[in-house]
C-alpha cells in the first residue's frame, strides 16, 4: 500500500534542533486541530477506527511507537521514532497505534475539528465504506449493454 511520510527539515545549530510545521507548506492541509497523547500504558493499543473525511499527520515528537494501517485490502506498519518524521494518514485507513515507548508523545495535526460522526469504529462498517467508495465519489458504473469502455 502507498505510504506517505515526511522528513521535516531540521534547523540545527550549536543550541540544538528546531522543526517548523506550517499548513499547506510542509503539512499538506490547513491545520484546524492539534492533539497529542502520552503516558500510554504498557501493552496498550489505541485507535481501531477509520475516518470518513479527516486527514492527519502523525509525529512521534518524543520516544517511539508503531502505526498499523489497513486500507481494506492491504496492511502495513510504520515505525515513528524520530521527531522529524511525519506520517500522513488519509481518511479511509483503519489505524492502530501500538508499541508506545514509556516516554512516547504522539502528536497529531488534523484538518478538521473533533467530530465523532466522522469516525468509523466498526471494522465491518469500514470494509463496506471502502468497498462503496467508488459510488460515493461518483465513479460512473459500467453500462452492461455497452460493455467495458463503451
Ligand atoms: C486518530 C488517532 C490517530 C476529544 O475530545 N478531542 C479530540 O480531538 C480527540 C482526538 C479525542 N477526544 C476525546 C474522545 C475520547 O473521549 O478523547 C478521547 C480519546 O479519543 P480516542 O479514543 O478517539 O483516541 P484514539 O487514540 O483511539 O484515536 C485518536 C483520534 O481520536 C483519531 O482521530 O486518528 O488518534
Amino acid at each position: 500500500m502507498e505510504i506517505t511520510t515526511f522528513d521535516f527539515e531540521e534547523h540545527g545549530d550549536e543550541r540544538g534542533i528546531l522543526i517548523a510545521l506550517e499548513e499547506n507548506r510542509n503539512i499538506p492541509f490547513t491545520i484546524r486541530r492539534c492533539y497529542f497523547m502520552y503516558n500510554t500504558q504498557p501493552g496498550i493499543s489505541r485507535g481501531f477506527h477509520a475516518h470518513k473525511t479527516l486527514k492527519q499527520v502523525l509525529i512521534c515528537v518524543r520516544g517511539s511507537c508503531k502505526i498499523s494501517l489497513d486500507n481494506g485490502t492491504e496492511k502495513a506498519t510504520v515505525v515513528l521514532d524520530r521527531p522529524n518524521r511525519g506520517l500522513y494518514l488519509s481518511s479511509d485507513i483503519w489505524r492502530v497505534m501500538h508499541d508506545f515507548s514509556d516516554d512516547a508523545v504522539l502528536m497529531v495535526l488534523a484538518d478538521q475539528l473533533y467530530d465523532e460522526s466522522d469516525y468509523i469504529r466498526d471494522y465491518g462498517a469500514f470494509l463496506s465504506w471502502v468497498a462503496e467508495r467508488g459510488k460515493r465519489e461518483g465513479v460512473p458504473e459500467e453500462d452492461p449493454e455497452k460493455g467495458i469502455g463503451g
